[in-house]
């Protein structure tokens, strides 16, 4: 008998697998790639539970696919660019470079302890020049393309990481890092042109329907926020436009007053048309306004404020004058920054003209029933049947949509348009830790682009970082003094660096030739691996990382980098690890080391323990007796194959004939098949690695009680303990390559081929259960023996044949006679 060492065990096969390099890959042609990717961690300083969850449900896929025959590739790297490096800067005065790698090195240990079947040949980290010297040549192709492009805007500005962030990373008001309020300030910034991309971004949602989570796809739909509707020409009362777009023409004859965004242009004339007393009101509301963020605008539960501008506007479909207010909920970067208000169809439009007792005017009115204005307590925004409208009453509102927009393009007073709520991707940050953009200006030639064989432009190392906020690469004058590319003459460099998600857009592309030093990936590589076949990570990224990957993708096919049309072909978006309900983190002190888990119980039983507890896609809640439990199940398993290790070994040669077996002898085999059968389903489809455990440890309990005792016994368990290693081995890699190599199989588990089952042995111990309809007979299914009367009900009612007979009719009551029927009255 040997002792389940653990420790030793995990040790012998971590060298092994390092030095025969058994998960490295290559294009190897014939054979059907597979390209199963985790989200690249940022190395934050140790690998936390989420990390683990996410990157061993990876290599279960991993491993799995690898050993269906899949020529496979499983890359991981460093998403090494970042703030809290800079941070950990200004407060322990260690250099970011300094501080990132030390991160890494430690963490790398610790990803390898965990017996993840990576290709750590093709590891990579952002923040080295290899690396980042692509992003600036990217920025070139895009600049190149008009894609890259700088203007001054009104931008989010976090001032704890004292620097801008995207729309994307501001939710509602507060930066995605550090949770501050964000402001607003007015700066010039650099952009990635994501909107040219737009109508593509959504068209493709369709080759993705399938494999992607529905909720992600319908997040980043409504980040892209597409709504068609009409710009209408409203006067101003000395006939100038005054454009304002609306999805619901349709309540056009309802307007009762007009609204605009306080950075509006014309707000420069509505100033100079106040007298002195509005004028300094007005400009007090703008600067309030101004400083919230647009997010918290646009939510429904904001207070909506506004003031009048003393201007008037002339409905162009009846001349009736309304009045200009100034809003705090409308957006400039919205349709035209203007807006026609209909209160009696429009909840914020209707809030706004209770508030400043404005008129409401009913144009739709529900069918049967008439709307009060004065007795409303909301708005009506339902369809219903049109009135007061002129020319168009007495219609439903679908049909006078279409005719009063067929109107107003007829008489001229505006036209269809498509709005999206999508904006470009501000990409500068005025930061150090991040790749510095490859632009230097200069007096003489303006902005220029550096030349492709200067790049990289190195971060300076020798550098100042400091509290005092500003961009570290400004006050670098050796960085900042160069010549420009175009005429030599002395120029200066951007100091702005790029977003980090910059680094993260691309590089699944660069794992397929990490060491190229020509191009950011080698075609035949790229269009071998890509696209992504399987990709697992948090739902955090769903318009964040997985939008701008998006992206990236198309701009990479456009330039001919690649065939591909998206990055990713599946999604697995898992759920999070949680303690006492929420999610661990550092700021809650709820967090298990995975470490203290793996020196404690092994690395195989955290693995299992984390497959077992939940499905992948739900969240999991730690419980350390759940550890204690898998690690029971670990050593029954050890033990269980370790006594009969002598018996195994001496008929490993021999495979059972099956055309001789007992009762007995059947069901056990058929026990076996069964459990190939559903590890094989489970793994290769639904992901659910929890039903497939409970599965295997059903069969170890059926095994324990099995009398091996004659020859064909023993071949029966040679047999299964072969299969048995080879089908757990996605989740136990340890156990099963030691069980393994005692056995005297041959090389080593990880290499063998996946199992298949024996379709002749799926059945045992079943009878035929009949079901009922009011006594009637319906239908017939077999069942197992002793199938427990809830699950005899359950499988009954889901029966094709019987829900077609209690369609539509009420089920009063079920009832299940044990190994016999179950009969179903219904109403
Ligand atoms: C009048 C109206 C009546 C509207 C009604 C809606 C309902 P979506 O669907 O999200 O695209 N809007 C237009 N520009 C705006 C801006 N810059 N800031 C804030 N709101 C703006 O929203 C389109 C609707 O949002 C438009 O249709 C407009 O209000 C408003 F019963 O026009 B609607
Ligand atoms: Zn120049």
């Amino acid at each position: 008998m040997s002792e389940y060492d653990f420790k030793k065990i995990e040790e012998k096969w971590l060298k092994y697998w390092d030095e025969n390099e058994l998960f490295k890959s290559s294009i190897v042609e014939g054979k059907e790639k597979y390209y199963v990717l985790v989200m690249f961690p940022y190395p934050s300083g140790r690998i936390h539970m989420g990390h683990v969850r996410n990157y061993v449900i990876g290599d279960v896929i991993a491993r799995f696919k690898r050993m269906n025959g899949f020529n496979l590739l499983h890359p991981i790297g460093w998403d090494a660019f970042g703030l809290p490096a800079e941070n950990a800067a200004i407060k322990k005065g260690i250099h970011p470079a300094k501080w990132t790698f030390e991160n890494i090195e430690y963490m790398k240990s610790q990803l390898k302890k965990i017996g993840l079947s990576y290709d750590w040949s093709r590891e990579l980290a952002t923040c080295k020049e290899d690396y980042y010297k692509w992003n600036q040549w990217f920025f070139i192709k895009f600049f190149e393309k008009g894609l890259a492009y700088k203007k001054k805007s009104s931008v989010n500005w976090c001032p704890k990481c004292a620097t801008v962030l995207a729309n994307e990373q501001v939710s509602e008001g507060v930066c995605w890092r550090c949770d501050s309020e964000v402001v607003q300030k007015e700066l010039e910034q650099w952009f990635f042109k994501i909107t040219d991309y737009k109508d593509q971004l959504l068209e493709d949602h369709k080759l993705l329907e399938e494999n992607w989570p529905e909720r992600v796809l319908a997040m980043q739909k409504n980040w892209i926020g597409k709504s068609t509707g009409v710009t209408v020409n409203f006067k101003l009362e000395d006939g100038r436009d005054f454009p304002i777009f609306t999805t619901r023409p349709d309540t056009i004859f309802g307007v009762t007053f007009m609204a605009i965004a306080v950075e509006h242009p014309f707000i420069k004339d509505i100033l100079e048309s106040a007298d002195k007393k509005l004028k300094k009101e007005l400009e007090d509301f703008i600067d309030k306004v101004k400083k919230e963020d647009i997010e918290k605008r646009i939510s429904d539960d904001y207070q909506k404020e506004g003031l009048f501008t003393g201007i008037h506007v002339i409905n162009p479909l009846n001349n009736k004058k309304v009045p200009l207010y100034l809003a705090n909920f409308v957006l400039m970067e919205y349709g035209t920054g203007a807006i026609m208000a209909v209160p009696a169809h429009d909840q914020r439009d209707f809030e706004f003209a209770k508030k400043y007792d404005v008129p409401i005017e009913v144009v739709i009115q529900p069918k049967g029933k008439e709307l009060d204005p004065k007795k409303m307590t909301e708005a009506y925004v339902e369809d219903g049947i049109q009135v007061n409208s002129k020319g168009f009453n007495g219609i439903n509102n679908q049909e006078a949509f279409r005719k009063i927009m067929d109107h107003i393009e007829k008489e001229k007073m505006g036209k269809r348009t498509t709005q999206y709520r999508l904006k470009d991707w501000l990409i500068s940050r005025q930061r150090y830790w991040g790749t510095p953009i490859p632009i230097v200006y200069c007096d003489k030639c303006g902005m220029v682009p550096v030349k492709e064989e200067e790049l990289p432009i190195k971060l300076p190392i020798d550098i100042k970082i400091d509290s005092k906020g500003g961009s570290p690469l400004a006050k670098c004058e050796e960085f900042v003094n160069t010549s420009c590319p175009k005429c030599s003459g002395p120029a200066k460099r951007e100091t702005d660096t790029m977003d980090t998600f910059v680094d993260s857009s691309w590089y699944f592309a660069r794992y397929c030739s990490p060491q190229n030093d020509k191009v950011p990936f080698e075609k035949k590589e790229a269009d071998h691996w890509l696209p992504v076949d399987q990709y697992i990570g948090g739902i955090e990224h769903a318009v964040m990382h997985l939008l701008y990957s998006r992206f990236f993708h198309k701009v990479m096919q456009d330039l001919k980098l690649l065939e591909s049309k998206e990055p990713f072909t599946r999604l697995l978006t898992q759920g999070m690890v949680t303690l006492g309900g929420t999610a661990m983190s550092k700021s809650k002190g709820n967090i298990v080391d995975p470490d203290e888990m793996a020196q404690k119980y092994g690395v195989d039983t955290l693995r299992l323990f984390i497959l077992f507890a939940s499905p992948p896609e739900k969240d999991l809640e730690w419980s350390e007796k759940g550890v204690a439990g898998s690690f029971r199940f670990i050593m029954r398993l050890w033990k269980f194959i370790d006594e009969k290790i002598d018996k195994i070994k001496e008929f490993k040669d021999k495979m059972p004939d099956l055309s001789a077996f007992s009762e007995e002898q059947k069901g056990l085999y058929t026990l076996l098949n069964r459990t190939i059968k559903k590890l094989t389903e489970d793994l290769d489809k639904t992901f659910h690695f929890n039903t497939s455990i409970a599965a295997v440890m059903e069969f170890l309990n059926e095994l324990a009680k099995y009398d091996f005792k004659d020859e064909k016994d023993f071949e029966i368990l040679n047999e299964i303990t072969r299969k048995l290693l080879i089908i757990i081995n996605p989740f136990i890699p340890f156990l099963t390559e030691e069980l393994w190599q005692s056995a005297e199989y041959e090389k080593t588990v990880s290499q063998q081929s996946w199992p298949e089952y024996n379709k002749d042995f799926l059945r045992f111990n079943t009878y035929t259960m009949v079901i009922q309809v009011n006594g009637k007979i319906r239908s017939r299914l077999d069942i197992e023996l002793d199938t427990d009367e809830e699950k005899m009900k359950d499988i009954a009612l889901n029966d094709e044949k019987v829900k077609e007979w209690i369609k539509d009719k009420k089920v009063v009551k079920v009832i299940p006679v044990k190994n016999r029927l179950v009969n179903i009255v219904v109403k």
